[in-house]
């Protein structure tokens, strides 16, 4: 309201203005009349045009506030609700992810998302609300074309539930950030010690059979983004998304950590020969990771703090995923072992894949620790 009236005081000063005929404002006009010739009824007409056109952008200007308002609204309320969201709440300097830049790309991020995990998620429904995904957990804008392919691969072995609200939580960011996706779960067969590193190499193999994926974002199935400008895509250097994890009080908790999800392209992902396969049980392959980019002359990218914000499912350890007393020494011959150990020496033997409607699931043999 008070926009409202600022507006009618400025038209009115302009009014008066134009007629007194003060060159500073008439300036926008006297080219349009001719430096003479303008009769005083019709610069009064182009005064009332100009008056008109001024509350019109006024008028813009507290719509797009009244939507901030709205996109408030729908944080409080959940992410699905349609989001009708200006620019307002959106980073000038985020980059864009798809190639057509239509004014309504950037309305369809809401930044910062409510993620909890009280009630449970029937996925017949997330996939009833999710009506552009298709089978296997695929999607690709229909207004643009996306920059990139991202292949999104979740190391998996009895996590039902915290998948659901990975799918639950991650379709509607995803397909806002206008991305060309497929989503991979690489479901660990068998008894042995959890082997995250090398589900990871596995996915990305996979996933290449598939399509012709540029980069690959390897997730932990139980984290989830707080805000959707933190996109799910690869940069020109090797991406940690999960900046800042509520488990570990919204920060790093070392500077070279690269654990949780991280994006790497095809490109980035072969100069380091992919992932090692040798960490089985927790820990350390994520540092070994890392020593692998540095080695290979890389640097991690980040998000800010705020934009990096993430959720974790609280649980407790799994069964046969013991911390790997191992790893430290692993971690400290990564230069050494990363050319044998990696893309070029990985094997194993799918089981059976399964196309979901919200995700592909690849059963994998990936033998054990001794073989
Ligand atoms: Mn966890």
């Amino acid at each position: 309201m008070s926009m409202l009236l600022c507006a009618i005081q400025r038209a009115w000063g302009f009014l008066q203005q134009m007629q007194r005929g003060d060159s500073s404002s008439e300036t926008h006009v006297r080219p349009l009349l001719g430096a003479e010739h303008g009769s005083k009824s019709c610069r009064q007409l182009l005064c009332l045009l100009s008056f008109c056109s001024r509350l019109f952008v006024r008028a813009r200007a507290a719509g797009s506030k009244y939507c901030k308002r709205a996109s408030m609204d729908v944080k409080r309320e959940g992410i699905h609700k349609k989001a009708v969201v200006s620019g307002a709440a959106f980073s000038p300097g985020l980059t864009y992810s798809c190639k057509v830049r239509e004014p309504a790309w950037q309305a369809k991020r809401i930044g910062a998302l409510r993620v909890e995990f009280s009630q449970p998620v029937n996925l017949e429904e997330v996939a009833r609300i999710n009506p552009e995904v298709k089978a296997g957990g695929r999607f690709a804008p229909k207004d643009c074309i996306a920059l990139q392919k991202v292949a999104i691969i979740i190391p998996f072995r009895n996590r039902e539930e915290h998948l659901k609200y990975w799918l639950y939580y991650l379709h509607p960011i995803l397909q806002r950030q206008q991305l060309d996706y497929g989503v991979y779960v690489i479901n660990q067969d068998g008894e042995e010690e959890f082997n995250r590193a090398k589900l990871l190499n596995i996915g990305f193999a996979e996933a290449l059979k598939e399509y012709d994926y540029d980069c690959f974002v390897f997730s932990d199935v139980d984290l989830i983004p707080m805000d959707d400008r933190n996109t799910y895509k690869c940069y020109s250097q090797p991406r940690h998304l999960s900046v800042s994890m509520d488990k570990f009080g919204f920060r790093l908790p070392y500077n070279q950590y690269f654990g949780g999800v991280s994006a790497l392209s095809k490109e980035q992902f072969t100069k380091i020969n992919g992932f090692p396969n040798n960490y089985w049980g927790w820990g350390g392959e994520d540092d070994d990771i890392y020593n692998r980019l540095v080695f290979k002359g890389m640097g991690i990218s980040r998000p800010d703090a705020v934009i990096g914000k993430c959720r974790m499912i609280r649980h407790s350890r799994d069964r046969k995923n013991e911390p790997n007393p191992e790893r430290f020494d692993r971690i400290a011959h990564t230069r050494e072992t990363m050319s044998s150990d990696g893309l070029n020496t990985l094997s194993y033997k799918v089981l059976r894949t399964d196309k979901y409607p919200l995700y592909t699931k690849i059963t994998v043999d990936i033998g054990s620790p001794n073989s």
